[in-house]
């Protein structure tokens, strides 16, 4: 497979290209959502692919990740440049032992950039901050990212903590995360699932309509 200069700069983890090729396109005025789909998520894709097939290590991995990151800094407020009103309140976060906040932190800029009020708790959130977050404000959307098929019970961990609250009422579920399907979440309770962050602005304005 043929890669942009700027991709393949993340597939090496060369910070110094990736960042290099984010202003260039940035300059030449690339949307940043063109930038990120176009470029930078198709790479960690390939770089997932590598680490699957034992081809990169954890060392390499954090490497790539690095330069995703980094390309963030610089993309995100530029994702979340919008006036306009806000549409509800979300509190998203990365489930309990789980550290991986790449695609959260777009989904997150995503539904800021949509009109949502977003709560990022971070990353290895308890069940018990996601129900302290939600009791600030009632009718808060919960958005719950995970990445590893072992964290993903957390995810209804943090479900029955906000129903023995009493908070899961008022309160909708979303979650993604690469092993996470539309499968878990009914099996777990969870109002809505996507696979994208695109999708899921669409899928949290469907709850304040
Ligand atoms: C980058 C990465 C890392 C980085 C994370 C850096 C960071 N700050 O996030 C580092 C190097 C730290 C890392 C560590 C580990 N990782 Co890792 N990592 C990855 C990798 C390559 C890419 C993940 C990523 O960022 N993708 C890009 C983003 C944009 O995609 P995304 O997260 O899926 O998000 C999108 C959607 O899923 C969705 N989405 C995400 N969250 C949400 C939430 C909601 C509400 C909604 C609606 C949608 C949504 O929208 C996003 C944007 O479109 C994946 C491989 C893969 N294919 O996923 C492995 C992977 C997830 N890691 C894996 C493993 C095993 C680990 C380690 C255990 C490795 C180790 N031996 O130490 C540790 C675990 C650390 C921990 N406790 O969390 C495995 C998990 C296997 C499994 N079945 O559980 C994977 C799948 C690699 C593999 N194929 O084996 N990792």
């Amino acid at each position: 497979m043929d890669f942009s200069v700027l991709a393949q700069g993340v597939i090496d983890g060369d910070l110094d290209t990736v960042l290099g090729e984010v202003r260039r396109y940035l300059a030449e005025d690339a949307p940043p959502q063109t930038v990120m789909e176009e470029h930078l998520l198709p790479a960690m894709s390939e770089v997932g692919r590598l680490f699957e097939e034992g081809e990169y290590f954890v060392p390499e991995l954090m490497m790539s990740a690095r330069t995703m990151q980094e390309s963030m800094k610089i993309l995100n407020p530029l994702l979340t440049q919008s006036g306009v009103q806000k549409i509800g309140r979300v509190v998203i976060g990365t489930v309990k032992g789980d550290f991986h906040d790449i695609g959260k932190n777009l989904v997150a800029a995503m539904l800021e950039g949509g009109g949502f009020e977003v709560v990022d708790l971070g990353v290895d959130v308890p069940p018990e901050k996601f129900a302290d977050a939600v009791r600030q404000r009632e009718g808060t959307l919960v958005a719950l990212s995970a990445l590893l098929t072992t964290t993903m019970p957390q995810m209804k961990k943090v479900i029955e903590k906000l129903e023995a609250d009493g908070l899961r009422k008022s309160s909708k579920v979303i979650i993604g995360g690469a092993p996470v399907t539309g499968e878990f979440a009914e099996k777990i309770g969870a109002d809505g699932y996507s696979d994208n962050a695109g999708a899921a602005v669409t899928l949290a304005k469907s709850f304040f309509v």
